[in-house]
């Protein structure tokens, strides 16, 4: 089984009978070399370039998972909201057990437990560099914008570190890593949930960066709010009632607009071309890449009249009737998902047609799932009136069925 660390990306397998790490080098003219490392580096749970490790990535294959879009369009709530929604997933816990790697526990309680108090979570730090020494040190800002506590000193390395990787001195943005293990046939994956700051894809240079990231990826999920089109959005703020009145009016929420999208669509689908060494004048397709749209805030889209909108959206009442009553907006049957997808493509047509044509040209397997990862807006001050996710689980569902798809058909 192929392993790559998440963080540098170097790439390698672990023999168990020979207990040694093989490590595979990839040389610039499209050969590679191996080397052969000791064992203790498994019982370390770093990798060979010394990056900190899920232990699970060593047992399981992983599927990574990029979000990206520009700022405020709602990535870390939707991806904590996603893994909080399938985890709790009454009809989903009938086929999987679904567990996050120890690394990753802490992390996504305390940011669970965000949502569930009704808080806002924070904007996500834009990756800063922070020299080549302390590169390994993880402290200062963490992932997904969440201060963590210094971790005490490490031990030395067996061998000096002197490789440097992608990402040398930049801050580690370590993955949310969840472990589905089906219960019909005891097989586990990872998926690996990558959060790209929107500021991150705007900057040249930490986009260059991201690059490598991107094309390691074997899903791509493009976020998109509902609020892009800002003739729309003026009617959203129109018929606002009190349950979004307050996150409509804050300025920088719905400060996305349809050109940078489209130049941030053209850019990663650049980015991943340049980095696979893929034709710059073919579509990108399964199973190389996996790219959705997620419509995210999809609660707002119950403020405007288009008939697509009561198959897309929760009803204008979601955040006030009881949970129990209405489920949480999921269809799960791939039919019932890819009629919700085309309709979603109707809507984005008329709202956003130019977003719909540039990600047909680079991505023409493109499916939309509309999302509300919280079930409303934000008030002035930073709270919820409830936490109530509509259609959080289904995309999740998609992938998995994709995922089985490619191991059958191996
Ligand atoms: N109405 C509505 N607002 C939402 C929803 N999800 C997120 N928001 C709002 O959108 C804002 C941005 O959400 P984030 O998750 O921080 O967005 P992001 O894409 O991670 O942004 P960066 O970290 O800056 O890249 C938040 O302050 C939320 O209040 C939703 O489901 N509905
Ligand atoms: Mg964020
Ligand atoms: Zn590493």
């Amino acid at each position: 089984m192929r392993i790559v660390c998440l963080n540098c990306l170097a790439e390698f397998k672990f023999d168990s009978t020979r207990r040694s790490w093989i490590w595979v080098l990839r040389q610039p003219n499209g050969g590679f070399a191996t080397r052969v490392g000791d064992y203790s580096r498994r019982l370390d749970r770093r990798c060979p370039n010394g990056c900190e490790i899920d232990e699970e990535i060593l047992d399981y294959p992983t599927t990574v998972i990029g979000f990206v879009g520009e700022s405020a369009s709602s990535k870390t709530h939707l991806i904590v909201s996603m893994i909080y929604s399938v985890m709790n997933d009454p009809v989903l816990a009938r086929e999987w057990s679904i567990v996050p790697s120890r690394r990753s526990t802490k992390l996504l309680a305390a940011l669970e437990n965000t949502l569930m108090n009704r808080q806002a979570i924070g904007y996500t730090q834009k990756r800063g560099y922070v020299g080549a020494q302390m590169q390994r040190q993880e402290n200062g800002i963490g992932p997904l914008g969440t201060p963590q506590p210094p971790r005490p000193p490490q031990p030395p390395m067996a061998q000096p570190q002197t490789q440097t990787h992608a990402w040398s001195g930049w801050q580690v943005r370590t993955p949310i890593l969840i472990k589905f293990t089906s219960l019909a046939t005891r097989r586990t994956v990872n998926l690996a949930f990558v959060d790209v700051a929107g500021e991150d894809v705007a900057d040249a240079e930490i986009a260059a960066k991201v690059s490598p990231h991107l094309a390691i990826a074997d899903f791509i999920w493009f976020v998109v709010p509902s609020t892009l089109n800002k003739q729309y959005l003026a009617m959203m703020r129109e018929h606002a009632g009190p349950a979004n009145e307050d996150s409509l009016s804050n300025p920088v929420e719905h400060s996305q607009t349809v050109g940078r999208t489209k130049m941030m669509i053209d850019q990663i689908a650049k980015l991943w071309r340049t980095a696979n060494s893929y034709p710059l004048d073919l579509p990108i397709e399964p199973p190389r890449l996996h790219a959705s749209t997620i419509i995210a805030k999809s609660d707002l889209l119950s403020l405007i009249n288009l008939p697509e909108v009561g198959i897309v959206a929760p009803p204008a009442d979601w955040a006030d009737s009881p949970y129990s009553l209405n489920g949480a907006g999921n269809l799960y049957q791939p039919g019932q998902i890819d009629y919700r997808s085309d309709a979603t493509r109707s809507l984005v047509r008329k709202l956003f047609p130019a977003v719909d044509s540039t990600l047909s040209i680079h991505f023409p397997h493109n499916r939309y799932f509309p999302v509300s990862a919280v079930g409303c807006g934000k008030r002035a001050d930073n709270t919820y009136p409830v936490f109530k996710p509509f259609a959080a689980v289904d995309p999740v569902i998609h992938m998995l069925n994709l995922i089985d798809h490619r191991r059958a058909e191996r």
